[in-house]
């Protein structure tokens, strides 16, 4: 059976950066297996189905590679759809109702985070961002509402300038910002009076993959005693990190860094594009997750709470499925 052309173009909007950011790419699979199984119109039984749904499990995977998200929010919607009781139908119903429940439930986490994060803000502090993360916004939305006057650094994030974004989504709240070059974050630490960034994954021993530079930045922030606050669903914590797997960092195209021109006027200089950077437990003060605030080092027990103390046993057989 053919797969839905929507499902299609979700997975390549992903896979350009149309649709980006963790918590909205985790959401977008979701509803993509939603569509898929709403659609399927193939023979009725149970495997030709898990048939189909593992086809578009692999599509969805393959799109980028850092966010943990995207695989934690397939695997909620698919897991084990072998042994769902009763029909074929049943089973379809079954990807329709988990899909939903993620979104819901990731629209949800956000907010609450944003509560829970808002807490640490105080009333005319300056925090800096890094990139554009709608659960960092969020909470820096929700502290501009309870009516804290804050000011915002946001840095241009180079190669794609998602800084931009935040400025932008920041100024239509109504909160003061300020773009800085992604260079100048050294020079202006002296004015933060905390960094508050997203997190694409987060290690079992709590270090954290966000975009290319946070590493930088909470560097520059440990050295000024600055602290810093991340701001993470439990979907973006790695269960497959708990037995010692890496997390993947995205190589994107050099042209992103120099433009065609460049690569064509100088083919042997060497240009690297990656993607993310991991930040050390070391330098992170404390993560911000819906049910609550934890220092990094409690990343594993949010790990064992979410996944189960079979964590385990539910990784090696949720490798093995993809
Ligand atoms: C986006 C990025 C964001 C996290 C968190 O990178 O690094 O900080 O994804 O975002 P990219 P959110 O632009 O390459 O997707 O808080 O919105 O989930």
């Amino acid at each position: 059976m053919e797969i839905p052309v929507e499902v299609m173009r979700i997975a390549e909007e992903i896979k350009t950066m149309k649709l980006r950011g963790a918590g909205k790419i985790a959401r977008a699979a979701a509803k993509a297996l939603m569509i898929s199984a709403l659609e399927y119109n193939g023979p009725n039984d149970v495997n030709s189905f898990i048939t189909y749904m593992n086809r578009i499990k692999k599509i969805l995977l393959n799109t980028r590679p850092t966010a943990v998200s995207l695989p934690n929010a397939v695997l909620y919607v698919t897991r084990d759809l072998g042994r769902i009781p009763g029909s074929f139908e049943d089973a379809k119903r079954t990807v329709v109702e988990r899909a939903r429940e993620f979104i819901k439930y990731s629209l949800e986490a956000k907010k609450k985070i944003g509560v829970i994060g808002a807490k640490r803000i105080l009333d005319g502090e300056t925090i800096l961002t890094h990139c554009n993360s709608s659960v960092a916004i969020e909470i820096l939305k929700t502290a501009f509402l309870e009516g804290k006057k804050i000011r915002v650094y946001a840095t241009e994030t180079r190669p794609l300038f998602q800084g931009h974004l935040t400025a932008k989504q920041l100024l239509e709240i109504g909160i003061p910002v300020t773009l800085i070059p992604d260079a100048a974050v050294r020079l202006v630490m002296k004015n933060v009076d905390k960094v508050i960034v997203g997190a694409d994954t987060v290690a079992a021993n709590g270090a954290v993959v966000n975009k290319i530079g946070t590493s930088q930045i909470a560097l520059s922030a440990h050295e000024a005693r600055v602290r810093v606050f991340v701001a993470a669903e439990t979907f973006k914590f790695s269960p497959a990190t708990v037995i010692g797997e890496l997390v993947v960092i995205e190589e994107r195209s050099p042209i992103e860094v120099v433009g065609e021109d460049f690569l064509k006027n100088y083919p042997s200089i060497d240009v690297r594009n990656p993607s993310f950077d991991v930040t050390p437990p070391e330098y992170i003060d404390a993560i911000i997750t819906e049910r609550g605030l934890i220092p990094p080092q409690a990343s594993i027990l949010i790990l064992r709470e979410v996944f189960g103390w079979t964590i385990e046993d539910y990784i090696v057989e949720k490798l093995s499925e993809v």
